[in-house]
């Protein structure tokens, strides 16, 4: 179903046996080094969200790992300049070690997922960044939109265990209109077009609704995207 122009829902696509599958190669990339961490936001809070990342570490980077300082403590600082805030290659929030790598069978996943919403084959540039996205019952991630890739390919978004109530916006501002839909274990969404820098979030997670058999308290979302940058 077609949310809004680009935005394309495939609810259930991936069936239990793929979901299975995907949760163990989760809980693999889950593990340290360059394993779940707490993203830290630039005021020195924590989202409730936590978050592995392959190929391209995401970060809101709160202190340059050149002085030491916040951009509040030192505005004058020219790390801030050259230091490739939003995506890395280490993890610079968490316990610095280099991010794992993107494993190529997520560029296929990615691939499918494209020519399965759209009905037509996803364009030349390569995937190379996966951010797994885990909610316990009580997390929640507030309207943003992600404007740190330089490629405008769709972002694909997978979803597994408990369901979650997604908040699909509009490109203006945290404001409505907005869409909130049930994202439910399986399910897909491609965000692409005019739908790629919709402002989204997700507003709660529905304890309990995880599918039996799968072995998961709480939601995970696999997003797949095209960095843009220099390998
Ligand atoms: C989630 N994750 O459910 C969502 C799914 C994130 C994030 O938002 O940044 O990790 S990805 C939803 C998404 C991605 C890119 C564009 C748009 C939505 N969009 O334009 O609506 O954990
Ligand atoms: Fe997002």
């Amino acid at each position: 179903a077609e949310i809004a122009p680009g935005a394309v829902h495939v609810p259930d696509w991936l069936d239990l046996d793929a979901q299975r599958e995907l949760l163990a190669a989760c809980r693999e990339w889950a593990r340290p080094p360059a394993g779940l961490r707490t993203v830290r936001t630039p005021g020195g809070g924590a989202m409730s969200v936590r978050q592995v990342c392959l190929g391209w570490h995401w970060a809101v980077v709160p202190r340059c790992p050149n002085c030491g300082k916040s951009v509040r403590e030192n505005p004058q600082c020219p790390g801030w300049h050259w230091y490739p805030y939003g995506y890395a290659r280490t993890v610079v929030d968490g316990d610095g070690a280099p991010v794992k790598p993107f494993p190529p069978r997520l560029d296929r996943l990615a691939r499918d997922a494209v020519a399965r919403a759209y009905g037509r084959p996803a364009g030349a540039e390569a995937y190379d960044i996966a951010l797994v996205n885990f909610y316990d019952a009580d997390a929640r991630m507030g309207l943003h939109r992600d404007s740190d890739e330089r490629s405008d390919a769709p972002v694909v978004s997978l979803s597994l265990g408990d369901s979650g109530i997604f908040r699909f916006g509009n490109t203006e501002g945290r404001h409505r209109p907005w869409t909130d839909l049930e994202l439910r274990s399986g399910d897909l969404i491609v965000f692409g077009g005019p739908s790629r820098l919709a402002y989204h979030g997700v507003t709660r997670i529905i304890p309990g609704t995880a599918p039996a058999g799968l072995g998961l308290t709480g939601r995970l979302n696999i997003t797949l995207r095209v960095s843009g940058l220099a390998p």
